[in-house]
């Protein structure tokens, strides 16, 4: 087993994820005209033709392209004036929680269902206080939340929502872009991400009032550069993102149906053990942009990575721990389910340029060591 990944991979070191790149060529194609102009940065045309093509491909009206999706999530919390609780998962990487505090907020977390991953709508009422102004549910691995529950339980108690949706482009939910549901979803073109600009983010809204009002957020508050309306930060995307946004755009749809066709591979081969608990997807409603598998318990998780780990192959620990348990930030309230599947989940290498006999040696490693 071990000859034969190392074999098939030249000895090179297999990651959880690699980002999908377009040619170079079309990349350096775009940046001549920035070398050219001069213009880097400050919406420059390649921010605004990325925006409009994302729009177009997403069909949704508008995008605001940001610096990643943790400032995203800080635009879009700005630009609803929220100052309070907001209600969120506990199984989610940090920047969910650290962008509601940097943004003067408390995040209260709510339980997830443990076969979904995501935000449980059904216990989100009990947390529900005169302090909280909003629900910040994430689409945990692309994985669209019980939309229509959650938007039901905001617009019953007067809530604003924001998806985080910085791991879903490309989802749709009920025929729609899911970026088009909720007051504000945020999006991440991170390297690691289905879309990537190396660094970036992106928000979404229905309302171009709003919209507007994250452009300003998004540039320092400025109304057409001259006076200050906005309490607003530096959040703008440079044009050498825009460029390889651009150019990686071209390929998503051969990148979603490589992902799906691999995740269902990884499937069909590790669910022969019977042991082995998957992510519950309705619909189809997910870019199977990761392979989230779950162990019985800790010591077959801990057990398979230290295997995978011998054969150079380095999955993720997504996510954990569960992010209630960081007492240096946030006080500790028990999360059963999201401290339970957080202890026994793994991330298994899932990207473009992942091979399909590399991916079924990787399965074979996981069902041996289990
Ligand atoms: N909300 C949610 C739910 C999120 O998951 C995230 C980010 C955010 C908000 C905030 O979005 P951003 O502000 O990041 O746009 C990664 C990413 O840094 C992070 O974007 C992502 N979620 C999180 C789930 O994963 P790490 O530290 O676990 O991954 P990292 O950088 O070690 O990369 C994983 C593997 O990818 C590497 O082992 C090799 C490969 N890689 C990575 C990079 C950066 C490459 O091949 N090339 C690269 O340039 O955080």
């Amino acid at each position: 087993m071990i000859n034969l990944i190392n074999l098939l991979m030249m000895n090179k070191p297999i990651y959880v994820t690699m980002p999908t790149l377009a040619p170079q060529a079309e990349v350096d194609e775009l940046l001549k005209g920035v070398w050219e102009s001069g213009i880097m940065t400050h919406n420059g045309p390649l921010v605004q033709r990325f925006e409009k093509e994302v729009a177009e491909y997403l069909n949704v009206p508008r995008m605001v392209a940001c610096t990643n999706g943790t400032l995203a999530l800080q635009v879009a919390i700005k630009a609803l004036g929220l100052r309070g609780e907001i209600i969120t998962t506990p199984f989610t990487f940090i920047a969910t929680i650290s962008s509601i505090m940097w943004e003067h907020c408390t995040p209260v977390f709510v339980d997830i269902d443990p076969e979904t991953f995501n935000i449980d709508p059904s216990k989100i009422e009990e947390r529900i206080t005169c302090h909280t102004v909003a629900i910040m549910p994430v689409h945990v691995f692309g994985n669209s939340c019980d939309i229509d529950g959650i938007n039901a339980i905001a617009s019953k108690h007067g809530l604003k929502v924001i998806y985080d949706a910085c791991h879903s482009f490309g989802v749709k939910y009920k025929g729609k872009s899911v970026f088009t549901y909720g007051d504000i979803a945020v999006t991440s073109f991170h390297a690691t991400k289905m879309l990537n600009t190396a660094e970036g983010g992106g928000c979404f809204t229905q309302n171009m009032e709003l919209d507007e009002k994250m452009r300003r957020i998004r540039f320092f508050g400025f109304e057409n550069h001259a006076d200050i309306v906005e309490d607003g930060f530096n959040g703008k995307m440079t044009e050498v993102n825009a460029a390889v946004g651009i150019a990686n755009l071209k390929y998503m749809d051969e990148a979603l149906a490589d992902r799906k066709k691999k995740y269902m591979l990884y499937k069909e081969i590790l669910q022969s053990s019977g042991d082995l608990r998957f992510q519950k997807i309705e619909d189809d409603s997910c870019n199977y942009s990761y392979f989230p598998v779950v162990f019985p318990d800790e010591e077959t998780t801990l057990r398979v990575m230290a295997h995978l780990q011998a054969n150079q192959i380095f999955p993720r620990r997504y996510f954990y721990p569960s992010v209630n348990t960081f007492t240096k930030i946030v006080p500790y309230l028990p999360m059963p389910k999201s401290e339970d599947i957080a202890s026994r989940i793994l991330c298994l290498p899932l990207y473009k340029d992942l091979r399909m006999e590399v991916l079924e040696e990787i399965a074979k490693v996981v069902l041996n060591a289990i």
